[in-house]
Parts: C-alpha cells; structure tokens; sequence
C-alpha cells in the first residue's frame, strides 16, 4: 500500500502588538495590498491598511474558535436575520482585541491620526431600525459569552438610505456602503448554492404511500456567501456573519450578446443582482411587495442549505439535528424557513415529512417584535404559490395537521380554528407568516415581560391556548462595549477609577457605582464627562448645521424611527405649548431646554415625512425668535444612524422615551440612555417598565396612560376634542400649529395632521398630552437641583447593567437554545 503521510501544517506564529510591529505590518499592507507608496496615501488608505493588521489578528482566533466546536462537538446556533444595523467596526474590533492603544500609538508613530481615520469608515447600515441593531447587539455579544454562532443575512448593496434636509423635508438618497470595498469580509466562493422560484412540481410514484415531490424551479439563482468575524469582548471567541449575495447562473448570454442584444444578454444578471440590491426602508411595517418575498426565500433557503451541508459534514444524519443546532427567526421575515426546512428534509433528502416536521419544530424558535397589526407579515396565496409552490403545498400539509389537532385534543371553536390557520380567509387568502413561525417552533418569545404578556392575549391569544408552554420573554439589551465603553471613554474611565475593572467583564457590577450617587465630588466629575460629551456633540451640530448650541442648557434628545406610535408629534407639540408659556411669562426661571431630535421616515410614510417638515417648522420659528433668549432651541440632526447616536447617547441629559403604551414592543435606545447617565422620561411601555424595576421609581419619570387604559379607551370610545378644550395649554399649542403660525408659506400645511388628534387621536396625544408636561415640569424641578439630578443619573448608570445583551444571551441560550 501506498500511503502518504499527512504533512503537518504549522499554525502562524502569534503576532505581536507591540506598536513597532503594528506600524511595520501597517507599512506592509499599504504596500503590498493596496500598492500605496506611505508618501502619497489617503487617509482612506491608511483606514484599509489599518484594518488589514486589524483583521489578521482576529483571523487566528476566528480558526480557532471554528475548529473548537468541530472537536467538542458544541451545538451550533444560527440566527438567522434580514437586519444587521452594524455600524462602523473598527474602533468596537480593536478595543475588543485589548488593542486601544497599541494601535492609537503605531499610527501616530505614522503620522496617522486614528480618530480621523476612524471617522471615515462607512457606517454598515443593513438594518432599519431596533430591530437590526439588536441582531448586531447579539452577535457580539454571542461572540463575548462563548456561543458558537452565525449570524446569517442579506449583504446588500444599498443599506438604508441617507437623509437629507431639503426646505425641512425629508429626501432619501441611495447609500453605498461598499464604495471603498469592503475590507472586513471574505468572499466564500466554495460557498455558493442555487435558490429557484416559481415553476412546477413533479410527483413521482404517486399511488405510493410515500410519494416524492421534486420542485422544477422556472428561475434560479446563485447565493454567494461573503463572511465577517466578530469578535467578542477581549478576543475570547470569534463568530462568523455570514450574508447571502445573489449572482446569475449565467453572467451574460453570449447568444443574445453575440445577435447584437447587449441589454438582453444581461437582463438575467441584472435580475439576479437586483434581489439584494436594496434594504427594504420599512420599520415596523411590511414592505408587501413580491421582490421582499423573494429576498426572505432567497436568504433563509441559502442559509438552510449551508446549515444542513455543515451539520452532514459532521454528524450521519439529520436525526440530530436538533441536539447539534439552534436556529433563531429574527421576527418572521425568515419564516418562510420553516417550511423550506421541511422540504429540504423531505425532497431533498427523503425523509418523511412526520419526521421532518418533527425535527423543524425542534430546531427553530421565533422571536416576536411587534403587535402593531398592520406589521404581522401575510403574503397573498396567489402570489406565494406562485414563487413557492412547493412550499404551499407543505404549508397546507402544516395547517391540516394543526388544525386536527386543535379540533381533536382542544375542541377548537371554528372562530379560534379561523384565527390559528396558517391561512387567513378573512378576505383575498393570505399565508400568515406569523403563525407559520409559531406552529415551526418550540419556542416563541417576546423582548419585554409587558410585549411578551400582551402577546398571550392579542396576536397569538389562540395559539397560546393551543400551545400554553412556547410562549416566553426574553428582554432585549445593548451591547456594553459599544454603548458605554467605546462611545463614552470619558464615562469608562470615571467609573475604573472609581470601582475598578470588574463591571467591563460584568455590566451588572455597575451596581458598586450605587454608593457614589450622593458623593458631591464624583457628582461633579460626573457632570464634567456629561459636559464634555455636549461640547462634543454641539461641535458636530455646528459644524454640519451651522446651529450654535449651550452645553450648560438641558439636553432633552429624542432619537428613534419616526413614528406616530412613537409620539415625536407629542414632543413637538408641548415644545410648541412651552414657547408660549416662555413667551407669556418671561419673568419665570425657565430651563434652558435644547430639544433634539433625529430619525428616519419610511418613504412612503406621509405623517412621519410631514412631522420631521413640523419639527424643522417650529425649529426655526423658535431659534429666530428673540424673545425666547435661548431659553429654548429646537434643532433635527439630519441623517440619523449608529454612528451619531453614539456621539448624541452619551451627550443626553433627558432621554424621551413616551411611545402610545402598548405599542412599542421594548426599545432599546432607553437602555443605551439610561446607561450612559440621562434621566429618562417616559411611558409605561416595552422595557421602560423593566427599567423602572430596575432603577427605582425615584429615579425615572413616569406619565401618561398605561397599556390596559389605553385599550380600554380605544375600545369604549375616546373623546378627544373634550380633552383639548379642557387644556388652554394644549388647545393654544394645536390652534397655532393647525392655523399656520409655524408654516406662513402654506398655512394648511398641519390641518390634516392636527384633525387626526381632534378626531380620533389613535395614538392618545392629546390623551397623554396634560400628564406629558406636568412631568416635563418635574423634570425641570429635578433640574433645578443639579445635586439631586446627578443622583438620579448615577443611580441610572449604576442600575442599568442588567440590560447588557450578555444577560439577554445567556437567557436564550439556557432557556431556549440548550447551547
Ligand atoms: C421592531 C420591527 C420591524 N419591531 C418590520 N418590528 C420590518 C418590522 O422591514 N420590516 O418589514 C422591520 C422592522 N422592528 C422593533 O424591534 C420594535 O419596534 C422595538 O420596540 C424593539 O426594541 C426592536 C427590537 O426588539
């Protein structure tokens, strides 16, 4: 026999961190992989070049962690999202690696200033919203608590649209992330898979009692896989993000090409590049269009098919698939999953579908991030079985089974069969991809204890009663190392100082910070980082907007979505009532109040586009009027993202977190806020009510209707205009909005958004409005006493470790993955 012997590959030798070796190997990839002589390079060179050195490091510990659950045989997790809202990272990767200031000093021995080069890194927007920051929140904190996990999603070419301010309205311009390239990932191009749409099925042996179903896809495409490491805090493992790219079967039809048709012999190409070309820019709402339909198959199809290859790689078969595998729906835009999975286990590889569905229920859960019901996703049958017929047929198979057995084991009522069926018959058919998501999995959680209850009894009442035990919370958090210690050094350093190191490794040692809260000299130091962080941020808004900013007055910020649920009409409309009241009584001792807001509208989304026109309205109205003397500005940072919440986070005194209760499912920039030292004034709502446990009702300020009332009123009827006319404050504020005071060039501007409140005032601005600015006055109040405020701020830092996303991780991994 012949046998050769396997050579023995070394492992690279450990790389130093010595800032010598630094600049030397940042020399060396400017040279030899950007072919940039030192001499000439931009400082967009020196970015990428830093980022290679960066990179390498993280390589040798990504290996590692890989090949560790390849030998202990370590389940794996998958979470699976259409929404990454990343952000830069560079500055979270170094810090992570323990590199500061090795690396800060390598490039200033360059003559490189790395803030400056840092700035310059694009922002990776492929999310919306909370939701995508969440995933990105997630994977480094998988990375940080040891779980072996993928994060999977689209990479798309356009992130979300930049904004910008063209006469107080909103403009969406295309974004381009990977302008420069993309020096973080790696294209995979043995991982590549083909995702087919539309056509028919074939049955064969179809008189057997197993006949087998083989899907003729009429189109097909290619799904190329790009990774990105992410490393956790101190470089302990290193996580793959993986996202899925569409390319062509064929890059151009040289027949068509040859015959004089140039266009035509692309026209495939384009079609296929097109499916990940954009990010849908709806947040908390469907986009219902079919080209989405098409990216959520495309994507988890790819995602499965990767999963189930590496699971064969290792393991016979797929019997174990759901000891070996975790895989989380980041809320139903996956969900198609479940009957993907299904198929893939049955089609593909022969299982029986009793066994196959089996094994998909154990292997998925689902997470749930919104009641409101225009957001649960439903497509048109029609349409689904148009794109999937395979998958329609396996959904009516699902449904059957569920739904005998409600009738059988429950006596299901037809009105509790109607609302479980995975098809909605309440109008043109809908596949309910909620439910889907519910019926695939063991487990289904919320991301506050109030969502999670009001879960139980709205949206998924029915199949909580079918399914009693799948149903649980799982509150969101926020990474600790990108929203403390790396946008807020000031503050890091502040708190070592005063209770050492632990809480880096543990948020919730914060707590030790509790006795330093009535402590005169660390409240001032305190209020000197607060300080720094508002000149910071007031630089930023005189440089991009050329509007002067006090550092000394309150900052009251409001950065989210904008969204009528999320009440920045209510904002704006008691800063409106507060102008009037300045104006009336001058000879008060009012707040000096700086008013910020920022945020993105949905294109499509009228009143959302017409209260950011408001807020510019009554922003300049205000700012050029003398008689106010500053006491009060209100200013809209355009262009809102991860990058400027972490220059505005850290520079909050208030933090407005007043969404209509119910209705935000948790939230998560209160915790980023209540963790960096603002006080936050607040509803009821998602996680403000956890945040109250937490911090102590003392040291919040509470308001307004609470989710039960809420409910109440909207369904005995609500009377708004009853309310406004006992308010002379609020009924002033809406008469000079809805007459014109802020909008002389088109005095109707704001007629149909005010009568929205004088009608039905859905969102109970008016309902809440009275409760609002009497707790706006109390703030004041608090304000006035700077000794009891940096109380209440410090008990806010100290007690807001518990909303680490480490904690939340290591909940679902006990509770819900078994990893
Ligand atoms: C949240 C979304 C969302 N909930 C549909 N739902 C989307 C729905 O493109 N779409 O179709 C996009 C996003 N996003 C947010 O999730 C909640 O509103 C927040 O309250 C919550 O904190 C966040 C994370 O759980």
């Amino acid at each position: 026999m012949n046998t050769v012997s396997k050579p023995i590959i070394p492992s690279p030798a450990p790389r130093s961190s010595r800032p010598e070796i630094l600049a030397e190997e940042i020399i060396e990839r400017l040279t030899y992989r950007i072919g940039k002589d030192a001499k000439v390079a931009k400082p967009h060179d020196w970015l990428t070049a830093t980022i290679l050195v960066v990179r390498d490091r993280i390589i040798d510990k990504w290996m590692e962690s890989t090949r560790k659950v390849y030998e202990t045989g370590a389940k794996r997790v998958y979470y699976m999202s259409l929404e990454f809202l990343i952000g830069r990272l560079m500055r979270d990767a170094v810090s992570n690696l323990n590199l500061m200031e090795e690396v800060r000093d390598a490039l200033a021995s360059l003559g490189v200033d790395i803030n400056v080069i840092a700035g310059l890194e694009p922002d990776a927007a492929l999310g919306n919203g909370g939701l995508g920051r969440l995933a990105a929140c997630f994977m480094e904190s998988m990375a940080t608590v040891d779980v072996p996990a993928y994060g999977y999603g689209i990479r798309y070419v356009h992130g979300l649209f930049r904004q910008q301010m063209a006469d107080g309205w909103q403009v969406e311009l295309p974004e381009n992330w990977l302008a420069h390239g993309n020096p973080w990932e790696f294209e995979r191009r043995e991982s590549a898979y083909e995702i087919g749409f539309g056509g028919s099925i074939e049955v064969i042996n179809s008189h057997d009692e197993q006949p087998r179903y083989v899907w003729k896809p009429a189109e097909r495409v290619i799904a190329a896989a790009f990774d990105t490491p992410v490393v956790g805090w101190r470089g302990k493992r290193v996580n793959t993000l993986r996202l899925w790219s569409a390319q062509p079967i064929d890059p151009i039809l040289l027949d068509a090409f040859n015959a004089g048709d140039h266009i035509g012999a692309l026209r495939e190409s384009n079609r296929a590049e097109s499916l990940t070309r954009v990010l849908y820019p709806a947040d908390a709402t469907p986009a219902g269009q079919e080209l989405r339909l098409r990216q959520e198959y495309f994507f988890s199809s790819a995602s499965l098919q990767d999963i189930l290859r590496r699971h064969l790689q290792q393991y016979d078969d797929f019997t174990s698939l759901p000891d070996k595998v975790a895989i989380q729906l980041n809320d139903t835009h996956p969900a198609v999953s479940v009957a993907e999975l299904t198929r893939l286990l049955c089609d593909v590889h022969g299982m029986d579908f009793e066994q196959a569905w089996d094994i998909t229920r154990r292997t998925f859960s689902y997470t749930n991030h919104t009641l409101l019901p225009e957001a649960l996703e439903s497509w048109p049958v029609p349409l689904f079985e148009r794109l999937l017929p395979r998958h329609m047929q396996i959904i009516y198979a699902i449904n059957a089974k569920i739904l005998i057995e409600a009738r059988r084991t429950r006596n299901f009522s037809d009105t509790e069969i109607r609302s479980i069926s995975l098809i909605d018959e309440s109008g043109d058919r809908r596949v309910r991809m909620g439910n889907l998501a519910f019926v695939g999995s063991h487990s289904i959680n919320g991301v506050s204890a109030l969502h999670t209850d009001l879960m139980k009894v709205t949206v998924f009442a029915d199949l909580h009663k079918l399914y009693p035990d799948r149903i649980n919370n799982k509150t969101n958090g926020i990474t600790p190392r990108r929203w403390l210690q790396q946008c807020n050094p000031g503050l890091t350093s502040l708190v070592r100082e005063a209770i050492g190191d632990e809480f880096l490794d543990d948020a919730e040692k914060l707590r030790a910070l509790d006795k330093f809260a009535t402590d005169p000299s660390f409240q001032q130091k305190f209020a000197a980082v607060k300080r720094a962080n508002k000149v910071a941020l007031s630089n930023l808004v005189a440089s991009r907007m050329g509007v002067k900013l006090d550092p000394s007055a309150m900052f009251d910020i409001q950065i989210k979505r904008i969204h009528e649920y999320k009440r920045q009409l209510l904002n704006i409309v008691e800063a409106v009532a507060l102008y009037d009241q300045i104006r009336s009584h001058p000879e008060l001792d009012w707040v000096p109040r700086v008013k910020l807001f920022a945020g993105k509208a949905a294109p499509s989304y009228y009143n959302a586009k017409l209260i950011i026109k408001l807020i510019n309205d009554v922003a300049r109205t205000i700012n050029n009027d003398p008689s106010v003397r500053g006491l009060l500005k209100v200013v809209f940072v355009p262009n809102y993202n991860v990058s400027l919440a972490e220059v505005m986070v850290p520079a909050a005194d208030l933090s407005e977190q007043i969404s209509t209760a119910g209705m935000e499912a948790s939230g998560t920039g209160n915790m980023k806020f209540g963790l960096n030292g603002a006080l936050t004034i607040g509803t009821l709502d998602g996680a403000n009510v956890e945040m109250r446990d937490n911090v102590g009702e003392d040291n919040i300020v509470i308001f307004g209707l609470q989710a039960d009332e809420v409910a109440k009123i909207r369904s005995e009827g609500h009377n708004p205009r009853a309310i406004i006319e006992g308010s002379r404050e609020l009924s002033q504020a809406l008469a000079a909005i809805s007459s014109g005071v802020f909008s002389p060039d088109d005095r109707n501007r704001y007629t149909g958004l005010i009568d929205g409140i004088y009608s039905h005032d859905w969102f109970m601005v008016a309902g809440d409005f009275d409760a609002y600015a009497a707790a706006q006055r109390e703030v004041d109040q608090i304000w006035t006493n700077q000794s009891s405020w940096y109380e209440k701020t410090i008990n806010n830092t100290a007690r807001m470790g518990w909303f680490s996303s480490d904690r939340t991780i290591r909940q679902y991994a006990d509770e819900i993955w078994r990893a």
